[in-house]
């Protein structure tokens, strides 16, 4: 079936207030973070982590099937939303390098600029 594979993040700059931001991302409604505790990713101006898995709530077959993409700071009282990217993969064009071609989503909400890298994957 149809995923999304998640590559790296890069944190381009972080947002508003001082230092490193806690980063999670909400993937169709799941949250997903760092493997192991503390539940966020640390990210200050440059750094990047690399993020190996799969978008697993994707029925086969369903092309029209939406993903949508949160990326959140965590804080003490309220968490930043960073911004979300919403698509379908028949937003995509097939026949240009569909399966093989790294493709970007940009988060730049609060004042913050993360770029998020993936590729579609066909998974069992
Ligand atoms: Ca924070
Ligand atoms: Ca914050």
């Amino acid at each position: 079936m149809l995923a999304m594979q998640f590559l790296s993040l890069k944190c381009n700059r972080t947002s508003q207030g001082a230092g490193a931001d806690e980063i999670y991302m909400v993937v169709n409604g799941h949250r997903a973070s760092a493997p192991e505790a503390p539940d966020f990713w640390s990210m200050d101006d440059g750094d990047s982590v690399g993020l190996n898995f799969f978008n697993s709530g994707f029925p086969p077959g369903v092309p029209e099937t939406r993903f949508t993409i949160t990326l959140m700071e965590e804080d003490t009282f309220e968490d930043d939303d960073l911004g979300t990217v919403s698509f379908t993969v028949n937003d995509f064009d097939w026949f240009d390098d569909f399966w093989n071609k790294i493709r970007e989503l940009k988060f730049t909400g609060n004042d913050a600029d993360y770029s998020l890298f993936y590729k579609f994957s066909d998974v069992l």
